[in-house]
């Protein structure tokens, strides 16, 4: 029997969930966070069969050829990862050895050499730092990138995934797959669409269709128990799954029958959470022209703060604020940097700060920077972000 169609707000056309629900206010304007910004942007970068493409970029004799990593046959061993040329046999990931030779006589199996595919994952995580600071690796190959504040390529998170894999591909000598979309889980899934050596965009107004014809066991959390269970209830596709009430739901899944019911509409607003232990979350603009007076910088001062919240939002980050700072740096190029104690970033008081900062030079401006310092952190902002500042006053007070 199947359930009455769904009533609740869930049922809206829109899917796409715009941004993170752990802050619901913009400290600055007092608009909804989610209703001020724009959506996300998010690239899942996996590389192809990632240990075998380590072993042919350092033996090109393995290509063109049935290639595994992973234990021997004849000791119970399993495979890791094979190439695609290995696939062809059906030969994947976690099956014994022994039956992998079965399938394909000339397979070839080399034994893991973790520090190479160690030292292989850095090198692209290097490589994807220098776009963003919001990268969350998942494993050795694979990591989650929000790009929405990167500036480079006039914003365009599809040129961006295309450059980030043609660098990696020239300076590691191993190709990545990427997916773009406004969320993890449909980032993730698009990395998938056209491996290897493939990129698939789903734009925001996409998301809808492509989900809808997904099947449920694509979704995230969905294992091989709860697709059959979906499977026995004659829900294959997230299609399916939209006509069920959230009660149903509920009653089958418990609180997973929710996230079920999001998650087949497209939405997933878990934020992209860096490993790395931030300290600060700060935004800059060098002008075109010099800020010529205090009153010019000022002016500047409520856009800035507006994207701070915003990166603030998507960094998770709104809980653990502890201190605000201004940076200027002058037309002469030099420097200085003015803080103070506070938990949210409003515009009275950066625009305190920037006064404090001003009379110190009382120059044109040509950079301007806000930011605040999170709780944990030893209380200095990233180094490549923010460099010791000439005239620091890192104690002033507002
Ligand atoms: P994956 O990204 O899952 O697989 P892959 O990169 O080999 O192939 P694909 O092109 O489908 O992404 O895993 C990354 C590496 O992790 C893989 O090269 C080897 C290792 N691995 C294991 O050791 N055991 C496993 O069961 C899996 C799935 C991966
Ligand atoms: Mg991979
Ligand atoms: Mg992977």
């Amino acid at each position: 029997m199947k359930p009455a169609p769904v009533t609740s707000a869930l049922t809206s056309a829109r899917t796409v969930s715009p941004r993170t629900p752990d802050t619901a206010t913009d400290s600055l304007s007092g608009r909804s966070v989610a209703s001020a910004i724009s959506p996300r942007k998010i690239i899942h970068c996996d590389c192809d069969c990632f240990y075998a493409s380590v072993e042919m970029r350092d033996d090109p004799s393995l290509r063109g050829r049935p290639l595994a990593v992973g234990g021997r046959p004849d000791s119970r061993g399993v495979i890791a990862t094979c190439n695609y040329e290995a696939r062809r046999f059906g030969i994947h990931s976690a099956m014994s050895s022994a039956l992998a030779v079965r399938k394909c006589p000339d397979l070839l199996i080399v034994p893991p050499a973790m520090d190479k595919y160690r030292a292989a994952s850095r090198q692209i995580m290097a490589i994807y730092r220098e776009y963003t600071e919001l990268i969350e690796p998942l494993s050795l190959d694979e990591a989650y990138l929000d790009v929405t504040d990167a500036t480079h390529h006039q914003r365009s998170a599809t040129s961006i995934a295309a450059e980030i894999r043609a660098r990696v591909a020239a300076t590691v000598g191993v190709t990545v797959s990427a997916g773009v979309a406004p969320n993890k889980f449909v980032a993730k899934i698009a990395s998938d669409w056209n491996k290897p050596d493939g990129m698939f965009i789903v734009k925001p107004h996409q998301v809808d269709a492509f989900v809808a014809a997904l099947p449920v066991s694509k979704l995230f959390g969905v294992g091989r128990v709860t697709a059959a269970k979906l499977e026995q209830l004659g829900v294959r596709t997230c299609a399916d799954l939209r006509d069920w009430e959230a009660v149903e739901l509920h009653r089958h899944f418990g609180v997973f029958g929710q996230r079920l019911l999001e998650l087949s509409r497209g939405i997933d607003s878990r934020p992209v959470r860096p490993d790395r232990e931030r300290k600060s979350v700060s935004v800059e603009t060098t002008y075109p022209i010099d800020l010529r007076t205090l009153a010019d910088c000022a002016a500047e001062i409520p856009t800035l703060a507006a994207q701070l919240d915003g990166r603030i939002a998507r960094a998770g980050a709104a809980a653990q604020i502890r201190k605000l700072f201004v940076k200027i740096r002058f037309a002469d190029f030099q420097r200085t940097t003015v803080e103070c104690m506070a938990v949210t970033p409003t515009v009275p008081a950066l625009l305190a700060l920037l006064e404090k900062g001003w009379a110190r030079r009382a120059q044109p401006a040509r950079l301007l920077g806000v930011g605040v310092r999170l709780v944990d952190g030893a209380g200095d902002a990233q180094p490549d972000l923010f460099a010791q500042p000439i005239e620091d006053a890192p104690h002033a007070t507002c």
